[in-house]
């Protein structure tokens, strides 16, 4: 009989291409010693690592899915991989590298020109400029459909106003991508800005309670001006912002479980340490349960997310199915961190624990990029036939 391997109990390992062990390898050992050696800090100052994403490109993490233009053309998986071992140190990084390669390099790869696409993904790629994705704003979060942002055609390009907020990477971006309602034919569209561009800002917002290892901030857009080279021009309509998001979603379904993972690995060895009643806690019945619970959900949301990457690169992917990984991962992922954290006990209360702080980030992460409850209402639609979202 094959011994059980609690690490990796329904042998995913046996399921990747060499190539994307590889890929997961050099993410792994990026992630555990690079990352993690300063995530304490980071989540003390919210002081962003400016060295990340140089540091990730150089490994060719940044951009993976995409042929060519200084990118390693990998498989889905293999960015999935890559989520989730950047997230088992902390989900901010890994939303730093999500935004850079699924909501701003996959829109210029998707529905840029060869101009563009020249001009910025070998950079991007290489981490020596940093992107930004502006969709949700202060009056439109699950309902984009309503955005304010408008943008209007103008001689020599287009003109847009308006404001976004809660938006990854923001202040340190140097790319900025925009989705801004047309006026001329009331359609939703992506344009590129620049940094520096006249009438736009970018400010911090600081203080948060989660997230802090990455930056975020509001973009304010106060009559910029751009020529026509700053339209993304081969997608329009809200799908285009939405492909993107299929993506990032499909990345953060991994992502969210190697935040779990870490929490079990963590509160495993904790319990196997620490001793009340002469025994050591994991010989406890109810402690036990917390982490079968744990691990049973992680290993199932990956193994369900591994198909849905086989199903994505081999071109019979449905929008639903992300919506079924990304809800049902990060949900879990929220739920069963939270319960392990009760095996740390009063030390559940010291950051240097570490699983504190994935719980209060997979709040976030069960919340951006869709909902939990708005992936409720997509599958519903798609289950029922009837849209709940509104009248
Ligand atoms: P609806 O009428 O359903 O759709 C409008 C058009 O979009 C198309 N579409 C999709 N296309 C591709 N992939 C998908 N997943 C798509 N979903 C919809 C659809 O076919 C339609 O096309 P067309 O040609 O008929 O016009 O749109 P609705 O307005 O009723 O939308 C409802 C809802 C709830 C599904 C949608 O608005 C939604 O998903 N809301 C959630 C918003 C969201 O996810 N925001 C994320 C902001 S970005 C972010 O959070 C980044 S965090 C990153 C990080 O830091 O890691
Ligand atoms: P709301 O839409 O106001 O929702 C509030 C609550 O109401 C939720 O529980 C929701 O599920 C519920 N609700 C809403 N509508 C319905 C309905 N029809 N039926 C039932 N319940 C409903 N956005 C970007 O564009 N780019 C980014 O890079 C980005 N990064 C982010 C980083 C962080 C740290 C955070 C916190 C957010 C980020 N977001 C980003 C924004 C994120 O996508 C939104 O917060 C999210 O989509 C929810 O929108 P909202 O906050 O406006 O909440």
């Amino acid at each position: 009989l094959v011994k059980f391997n609690p690490e990796d109990p329904l042998d995913i390992e046996g399921l990747l291409t060499e190539e994307e062990r590889a890929v997961r390898d050099t993410a792994r050992a990026f992630s555990q010693e690079y990352l993690l050696p300063h995530v304490l800090n980071a989540q003390r100052t919210e002081e962003f690592n400016h060295n990340m994403l140089p540091e990730m490109g150089k490994l060719g993490l940044l951009g993976p899915t995409i042929e060519g233009y200084g990118c390693a053309g990998v498989s889905s998986v293999a960015y999935g991989l890559i989520a989730r071992e950047v997230e088992r140190v902390d989900s901010g990084y890994r939303s730093t590298f999500s935004v850079q390669s699924s909501l701003v390099m996959h829109p210029i790869n998707e529905y840029g020109t060869e101009a563009q696409k020249e001009k910025y993904l070998p950079r991007l790629a290489k981490g020596e400029i940093v992107g930004c994705f502006g969709l949700t704003e202060p009056n439109h979060g699950s309902d984009p459909a309503g955005m304010e942002t408008v943008a209007t055609e103008v001689d020599g390009g287009f003109v847009l106003n308006g404001a976004k907020t809660w938006i990854s990477n923001a202040p340190i971006a140097d790319l900025f991508v925009v989705w801004a309602r047309c006026k001329w034919d009331d359609k939703v569209r992506g344009f590129l800005i620049e940094k520096g561009t006249k009438g736009l800002a970018a400010p911090a917002i600081k203080n948060k309670l989660a997230l802090r290892c990455s930056l975020t901030g509001s973009i304010f857009l106060d009559s910029v001006k751009l020529g026509h080279d700053a339209l993304l021009p081969n997608g329009q309509g809200l799908g285009a912002p939405f492909g993107c998001l299929n993506s990032a979603r499909f990345g953060i379904s991994w992502g969210a479980i190697g935040a779990l993972e870490d929490c079990i690995t963590r509160t495993r060895d904790y319990a196997l340490e620490r001793k009340q009643f002469n025994r050591p806690l994991a010989s406890f019945q109810l402690v036990q349960k917390k982490l079968v619970d744990a691990q049973s959900e992680a290993v199932l949301g990956l193994h369900a997310s591994l198909q849905v990457g086989r199903l994505k690169d081999a071109g019979k992917l449905a929008p639903e199915m992300i919506s079924m990984v990304k809800r049902n991962n990060c949900g879990k992922a929220l739920e069963h961190a939270r319960r392990v954290l009760d095996i740390l006990g009063g030390n559940a209360c010291a950051d240097e624990y570490h699983v504190g702080r994935h719980v209060a980030n997979l709040q976030v992460v069960n919340t951006y990029e869709g909902t939990y409850d708005i992936h409720t209402l997509i599958l519903g639609k798609a289950i029922t036939g009837i849209q709940a979202f509104a009248n």
